[in-house]
């Protein structure tokens, strides 16, 4: 029997929009060279008019953020930078109903994932991180490590508020002040979380936010003001950032793509697994850089495995974002969209089996649904490339040796998923596994305790965790430890 779901739309009515943003620069908004717009990805309806920061608007924030760090914020004892943490996290979470209408509204993932992950996941890094402020000396860092001066920070838009969360509290729990840039497509949450930095009294220039596009990003990087970067996003861009930081003396750290092997064994419970392919490809139209995109199944349980699959798939719900129903929302962008397209076609090209769940598609908006390839090889685009789109790619095992070389067989090492009974397995799995991060029997799990990032192309440094202060500290004896 088929139930229908009657809509049950989140209101809207929580976030009030301005028509026009300025960048945020010394504690307040200000008016920047030119402007943009950012639209909603489900609707194609304009939100807001935002500020693109122009070389000389960057300059400002930085020097905002020196004298920030310089007369107030590298001096003050942690324990008081902590309270400052404290009530962000207090704020994020009074205003967590606000701020997770409005990343679906301008990012286009369903309510249910911001309002359940990502802002819950943001107020929890700013509590972890006050919890370290006064601690750092007990980190394993020395006596007192000391901060690194200004951080430049750019992120992606696959979870804005949330890669905030994970560039800035860090940062501001070690004693730096930062200067972000959100990405193009998403800036709205970052200048909301800029309100509240107002609302916590935060000293002002400690945290600036410019918006723009990649020259804005570019700017920030390769500005001579800022002692460290640290980037989420691209292969192509971070290995930019790279040369553009070469020998100039500025610390570094990527956290860039993937394409993680998602490994199922024949005694995996199906169910089970089938609900951890699900979540690991599809959660976020699987805008996310550790996304289980290949999925390796042992050939005994292949057909089984594929067939529940798409059973499962064919119940997954697409639409509005803000129906607390939906599985599935908006491709990001309409350059997203043609990315996803071009791949895919890649693989029908190629010689896979394309099947896509039977879901409409609404006329508005960007979308794509949920789509999986079968007998892909390792040659094929669509095994090696990111996607970065709700497309799974399958390929078959017959030992677990095989399972390892195939899933190692990536330029990439961010992630990677076991599903079996036998925990010897698991670990003797793991210890194979090129991957910074290794679930077992589970998919998509974050804690900010838990260090994150990759090996390979898919970058260098850890964010979370005591691991992910060391980015942020001088833990080299530049300072007086
Ligand atoms: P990118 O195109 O690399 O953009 C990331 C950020 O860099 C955006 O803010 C972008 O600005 C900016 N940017 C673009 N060109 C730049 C340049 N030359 N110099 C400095 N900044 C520049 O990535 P994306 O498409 O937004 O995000 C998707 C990628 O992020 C995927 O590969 C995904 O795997 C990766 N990702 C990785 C992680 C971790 S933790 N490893 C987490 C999330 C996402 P505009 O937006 O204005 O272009």
């Amino acid at each position: 029997m088929r139930f229908d779901y009657a809509p049950a739309p989140e209101s809207r009515s929580i976030v009030t929009l301005r028509d026009s943003y300025g960048l945020f620069i010394g504690g307040e908004f200000v008016d920047g060279s030119s402007a943009f717009k950012t639209i909603s990805p489900a609707s194609e309806e304009v939100l807001a008019e935002v500020t693109h920061a122009g070389p000389e608007d960057v300059d400002r924030a930085v020097a905002a953020a020196r004298q920030a760090y310089e007369r107030i914020w590298s001096a003050m004892p942690g324990r008081e930078r902590g309270k400052y943490l404290f009530r962000i996290a207090r704020l994020i979470q009074e205003r967590s109903r606000e701020l997770a209408v409005l990343e679906t509204m301008d990012n286009g993932k369903p309510i249910r994932e911001s309002r359940d992950v990502d802002v819950p996941l943001a107020a929890a890094h700013f509590f972890y991180h006050a919890g370290w402020a006064d601690k750092l000396g007990y980190a394993g860092f020395g006596p007192s490590p000391r901060p690194l001066g200004v951080v430049g920070q750019v992120i992606p838009w696959n979870f804005p508020l949330l890669m905030l969360a994970w560039k800035i509290a860090p940062a501001l729990a070690c004693g730096n002040t930062v200067v972000l840039k959100p990405a193009e497509t998403t800036p709205l949450t970052a200048l909301l979380f800029a309100q509240i930095c107002q609302q916590a009294d935060l000293p002002p220039g400690v945290v600036n936010i410019v918006t723009g596009d990649g020259s804005t990003g570019h700017a920030l990087v390769s500005h001579p003001g800022i002692d460290k970067v640290a980037f989420t996003g691209s292969t192509e861009v971070g290995k930019e950032i790279a040369r553009v930081c070469a020998v100039s003396g500025k610390r570094v750290t990527l956290e860039l793509g993937g394409k993680a092997a998602n490994v199922v064994f024949d005694d995996a419970p199906v169910d089970q697994a089938v609900e951890g392919i699900v979540n690991g490809i599809f959660f976020n139209q699987g805008h996310v850089c550790c996304a289980g995109s290949r999925l390796l199944v042992q050939e005994s349980v292949a057909d089984e495995v594929l067939s529940s699959l798409k059973r499962r798939m064919a119940t997954l719900r697409l639409g509005d974002p803000l129906d607390k129903n939906t599985d599935v929302g908006a491709i990001n962008s309409r350059a997203q969209l043609d990315k996803i397209t071009e791949l895919v076609s890649s693989g029908d090209d190629e010689g896979a089996q394309r099947w896509s769940a039977p879901c409409p598609l609404p006329d508005r908006g960007f979308w794509f649904a949920p789509t999986v390839f079968t007998g892909v090889s390792q040659a094929h685009r669509i095994a090696r490339e990111e996607i970065f789109g709700p497309v799974l790619s399958v390929l078959t095992f017959r030992t677990p040796a095989e399972a390892v070389e195939k899933a190692n067989n990536t330029p990439y090492g961010l992630s990677a998923g076991v599903w079996t009974e036998k925990g010897s397995l698991i670990l003797w799995m793991a210890s194979r596994l090129r991957a910074g991060v290794v679930w077992a029997n589970t998919f998509n799990r974050f804690d900010p305790a838990s260090p994150f990032g990759g090996y390979k192309e898919s970058g260098f440094g850890r964010e979370g965790g005591r691991h992910g202060l060391e980015a942020y500290l001088d833990v080299f004896g530049g300072g007086d430890v």
